[in-house]
């Protein structure tokens, strides 16, 4: 859809158009948001700026006679600006003080799977907004744009490509990529937006270096040339971003090396730039023989990692993916989180909806999150990074709803607390976005609420997950991740359903801390949301709530359909502004086509095993 004058269409309606094209610091930025609001029409009270260097990324708000003061650093003040504008337009209190609000994790970053042929691994919302036809290629504009969305919520750094590096998106690093690349970083810079790269760990080796053995003279020379150079061109990027020795990856393991020797290697390389090593912990056993019962994926990067803990130089920051798996709807929090206290950690969560609908079924994250902050060893953990679901879509997120996901994503990685309340969080958003009736603001405020458990009960209930189809990971296909060397088995039979991971299973929750281990070790005190991934359960097991298993299974299928008509329901009676209604409507019907197949499908497939019929007598396909 080409909508040039919606591409503002995001939670800052006050601001439209361009952000101003002239400015280069953030404090300026501020001072131009300001006039753009005004000039939008908003009927601003004084609004004094106050640049306080020494404040960095801190801001606070004060009162003064007429209004307000905002003081801050570089890019603080501008992040005051932003909150105050959006607690001003939405008609909340502004939350004034002397305490400078400070951010509570220095990197809040967003990685995209951005691919230089122009398409997004995982992406729901079109193409790249960063490449197109083997380059660099983006609309200044858009960018500007951007910026400002991430500003306004706090994320400060940009990972533009793709972890799997795909040609040619490794000349990012080369000369011949590097200038355009600098403009791109002086885009976001007044918006305190640093860029970040993935790299490929094997890229000398395009270089006639035979080898990317991270103790090889000639490969470290490599990588601090290349460093020195791509700083010359982009002098605050923030950092590298690597994907080693998985799924197919290179990495150290190919030279009998371990993963702390392959991060310090180019960690060292970019230290004298103050650039950050960013090394993903997602490593497992790809090409795993289903018949092996000794391997159990949700193991891996504890096993790979946790005994490196202190090996790691200062400005190695290891990427743990929240679930020991991968962004499956419910999973325990990656016990890899709990297992290194001497080395920098960031959690990384997922925006894109690959297991969770695809930007096309609803589901808002937040909820997920207030679990995952609860669980998280706060104080250990300095980053957070998310998998983004931008796209060049008129609108950026696909469904006009997934733009929530972005926006408390960095509402809770500046202030994780927050989360606490997401129902707030989120009706800011739908305040900010649409101008809607009290009523109606609650009904889709009650939409998003909700929308995370329905998906869950139709889609992966229990703590169930993989029931979908390989590669697409949309919809369901019970058994199709079963006999794949993807590790990913819930191993259903006549006799019951998921895998044993306690002390006299796989061992996995002995990977815990207390009192989780515990907690996960015993069926009867696991949470139901995490009960099939961590036990092996018959059908005729009792539930918390009396129910058997099996009748647990049948209900939250049949909740979770009835869940998503009532969602059709609600965004009927929503007098949205086009084109978010006809979005919405649009995708609305494919949830509901989706959420009818999970029902039915899931309840045959467990039917035909059990043999038991469902207690309430509904219709269970033969
Ligand atoms: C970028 C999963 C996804 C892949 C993704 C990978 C990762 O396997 O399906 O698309 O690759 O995770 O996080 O590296």
């Amino acid at each position: 859809m080409n909508a040039t004058n919606d591409i503002c269409r995001s939670w800052l309606p006050f601001l439209p158009g361009d952000p101003a094209e002239t400015v280069r610091c953030a404090y300026d930025m501020a001072r131009s948001e300001l006039n753009i609001a005004r000039e939008s029409g908003m009927n601003l009270p004084q609004i004094i700026l106050n640049l306080q260097e020494d404040m960095g990324e801190s801001f606070r708000i004060a009162k003064t006679e007429d209004g307000y003061q905002v003081s801050g650093g570089e890019p603080g003040v501008l992040y005051g600006t932003y909150r105050l504008l959006m607690a001003l337009y939405a008609k909340e209190k502004v939350v004034c003080g002397t305490t400078p609000c400070k951010p509570f994790y220095g990197l809040r970053m967003i990685n995209c799977w951005d691919n230089a042929e122009g398409t997004v691994e995982r992406g729901y919302a079109g193409m790249s907004l960063f490449f197109d036809g083997g380059r660099l290629s983006y609309d200044a504009r858009r960018m500007r744009q951007l910026g400002r969305m991430l500003a306004s919520v706090g994320l400060n750094v940009l990972c533009i490509n793709n972890v799997n590096v795909h040609d040619p998106a490794h000349l990012l690093i080369e000369e011949e990529w590097l200038p355009e690349l600098a403009r791109l970083a002086d885009l976001f810079r007044p918006f305190g937006v640093r860029l970040m790269l993935s790299i490929d760990y094997a890229q000398p080796i395009r270089h006639g270096i035979p080898t990317a053995d991270p103790l090889d003279e000639a490969v470290q020379n490599w990588w601090k040339k290349q460093a020195e150079m791509v700083y010359r061109y982009v002098p605050d990027l923030a950092g590298f971003l690597v994907k080693a020795d998985s799924e197919h990856r290179p990495g150290p393991f190919t030279y009998g090396r371990n993963h702390a020797q392959g991060a310090n290697m180019l960690a060292r390389a970019l230290k004298p730039f103050g650039g950050w090593l960013v090394w993903r912990c997602f490593v497992y056993n790809c090409m795993q023989d289903w018949r092996d019962t000794q391997t159990d994926r949700p193991k891996a990067a504890y096993e790979h990692y946790a005994w490196l803990d202190g090996r790691f130089d200062d400005n190695v920051i290891l990427q743990i993916k929240n679930g020991p798996y991968d962004f499956q709807v419910s999973e325990p929090v990656s016990p890899l989180l709990y297992a290194m206290p001497q080395t920098h950690l960031a959690v990384e969560v997922q925006l894109a909806q690959e297991y969770t609908g695809q930007q096309i079924d609803l589901y808002a994250m937040a909820p997920m999150w207030k679990e995952l902050f609860r669980d998280l060893p706060a104080q250990k953990v300095m980053a957070v990074a998310a998998v983004s679901n931008l796209g060049r879509d008129w609108n950026f997120t696909g469904h006009p709803f997934a733009a929530v996901n972005l926006f408390t994503y960095g509402l809770m990685a500046w202030w994780p607390d927050c989360v606490e309340d997401s129902e707030s969080l989120m009706r800011l958003w739908v305040k900010l976005t649409y101008r809607l009736s009290e009523e109606q603001e609650n009904t889709l405020v009650d939409m998003l609420l909700n929308s995370r458990s329905i998906y869950a009960k139709y889609a992966a209930n229990l703590g169930l997950g993989w029931m979908v189809y390989p590669h697409t990971h949309y919809g369901p296909n019970p058994g199709g991740y079963e006999f794949t060397p993807w590790g990913t088995y819930h191993k259903a039979d006549r006799n019951g359903v998921g895998v044993d991971r306690s002390d006299k299973g796989t061992g996995y929750a002995q990977q815990y801390p207390e009192p989780f281990q515990s907690l996960y070790n015993d069926p009867a005190a696991c949470p139901d949301e995490l009960l099939l991934f961590f036990h092996r359960l018959s059908y005729d097991h009792v539930m918390k709530d009396g129910r058997t298993l099996i009748q647990r299974l049948y209900d939250d299928h049949f909740e979770g359909l009835a869940g998503a008509e009532h969602l059709a329901e609600q965004l009927a009676t929503l007098d949205l502004p086009e084109p978010d209604a006809a979005e919405a409507h649009k995708r609305m019907q494919q949830q509901l086509h989706n959420a009818r197949e999970w029902c039915d499908i899931t309840n045959t497939f467990f039917h035909r095993y059990s043999g038991v019929e469902d207690a309430r007598g509904r219709t269970i396909y033969p």
